[in-house]
């Protein structure tokens, strides 16, 4: 597909792709490849179902929340199907015998929360009281969890598995994770190259390593210290997506007529953290290497250190900095050589490669919270160039899992729903 469509022929085709996607009890990811529900998919496309079908959302809500952990974890994965299709399915997480598991197969392990959020556009589309009631305590138990056993010294919170920042293979993980002792000769078992060309997915050196994490999360009960996990990393995208989560989980509780104090007094603390990861020299917000206890300079050159404007919390000349890195050609912005945005690794850096996953290509829901990012902002003018380039993007193209920044092919799965589900919030929620 080369040519752009009209706006409704696009947002009837992102409906035909969720429904496509529809398993009955949950929208899978893609057609193949992710044959589960997760979590910061099944919240985006939420956010897109809140506009063609409430009723659909709020299953799909319901249903991620059936995932959730007694101690109020809600897992990166829930597997609703039993199938040999995905690697590392249920048999390897391995969780029902763990005390306090959910009846159902999950993982240990969770993901950006963007769940709040989603709830809160779906309430705003569509009231619905008694949905909120079932649902907006559970989001709390989560966002207290988080609070509890993943906020740090430093102010981020931390993730345990790069999984966990759904950004997977993002170079700003590479340096904390050849720290992690594997048998580099051990055979990797790989069913996502089945579906995919390798050089579109993480390398087998790098699955090494996700599996020797898991194994070691594993025999701890995916409870581990932060100061004691193998891989413990302070993700300003993460602690940028749960600080603008506590604000509209805040929303919830006042729409149900009860104080939201504890998520503001959650969203402040995220703030100074945000504060703190700032570096004056350069200029940018930037993670922390929680186990050698040392910033990572090269997590400024990943999208995910752009997503402090997400909740508004680069202020003034920062943001500014920030948006204009979103824009140079030479970071994140369009080229000549590059002309599609926003590339999830800056040109400037040596691993930049534009077809493999989180390490160069164009991810729409990056895009998309980058534009909520540049509207909470003020950046209104910036925030609709960047829409209609990622409306021109999809439309041109297709509904793609992740888009070449050099010819806007899609690569990764196709039919994706939060592309589908996210085009539809751009064109119904300009
Ligand atoms: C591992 C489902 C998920 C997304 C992640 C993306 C990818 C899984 C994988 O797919 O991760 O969780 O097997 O590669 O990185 O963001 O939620 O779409």
């Amino acid at each position: 597909m080369t040519g752009a469509v009209a706006a409704t022929t696009l947002r009837d085709q992102a409906r035909a792709v969720l429904a496509k996607n529809d398993r009955g009890s949950f929208i899978a990811p893609g057609p193949h490849q992710y044959p589960g529900q997760w979590n910061w998919d099944a919240a985006l496309i939420t956010i897109g179902l809140a506009h063609v079908d409430p009723a659909r959302a709020r299953h799909e809500v319901h249903q991620l929340l059936q995932g959730q952990w007694s101690d109020g974890l809600v897992p990166h994965i829930v597997f609703w199907e039993k199938t040999s299709d995905y690697f590392p399915g249920a048999e390897v997480w391995d969780c029902l015998p763990i005390s306090g598991a959910p009846k159902v197969p999950v993982t240990g392990l969770t993901q950006p929360p963007a769940l709040a959020t989603a709830i809160r556009v779906l309430h705003e589309r569509d009231p619905d009281r008694g949905f909120l009631e079932s649902v907006v305590p559970a989001v709390e138990r989560w966002h207290d969890w988080l609070n509890r056993e993943r906020r740090t010294d430093s102010g981020l919170v931390a993730i345990l598995h790069p999984w966990e920042s759904g950004t997977d293979d993002s170079p700003r993980f590479d340096r904390a994770l050849e720290a992690v002792h594997v048998d580099d000769a051990s055979a990797v078992t790989r069913r996502d190259t089945r579906h995919v060309p390798p050089e579109q997915r993480p390398t087998d050196a790098q699955y090494r390593r996700y599996l020797t994490l898991l194994e070691s999360l594993r025999r701890s009960g995916y409870r581990p210290a932060t100061t004691s996990a193998a891989f413990a990393y302070g993700d300003v995208g993460f602690t940028s997506i749960l600080a603008r989560a506590e604000e509209d989980l805040a929303s919830l509780w006042a729409y149900l007529g009860e104080p939201g104090d504890r998520c503001l007094q959650r969203r402040e603390s995220l703030r100074r953290g945000l504060d703190h990861a700032w570096d004056s020299r350069a200029r940018c917000f930037l993670d922390r290497d929680l186990v050698s206890d040392a910033e990572v300079p090269d997590s400024g050159d990943c999208v995910a250190s752009l997503l402090p404007l997400y909740p508004g919390m680069a202020a003034g000349r920062r943001a500014k900095s920030l948006a204009s890195r979103l824009e140079d050609g030479e970071w994140f912005g369009p080229s000549e050589d590059h002309p599609w945005a926003v590339s999830s690794v800056s040109k400037n850096h040596p691993e930049f490669d534009p077809m493999r996953y989180w390490r160069g290509p164009v991810w729409v829901n990056m895009n998309w919270f980058l534009i909520r990012g540049l509207q909470a902002s003020g950046m209104h003018e910036e925030a609709g160039g960047l829409r209609a380039h990622t409306i021109d993007l999809v439309s041109r193209h297709g509904m793609f899992e992740y888009y070449d920044p050099r010819t806007g092919l899609g690569l990764g799965s196709p039919d994706f729903s939060w592309t589908a589900a996210l085009t539809i919030d751009l064109l119904d929620r300009p």
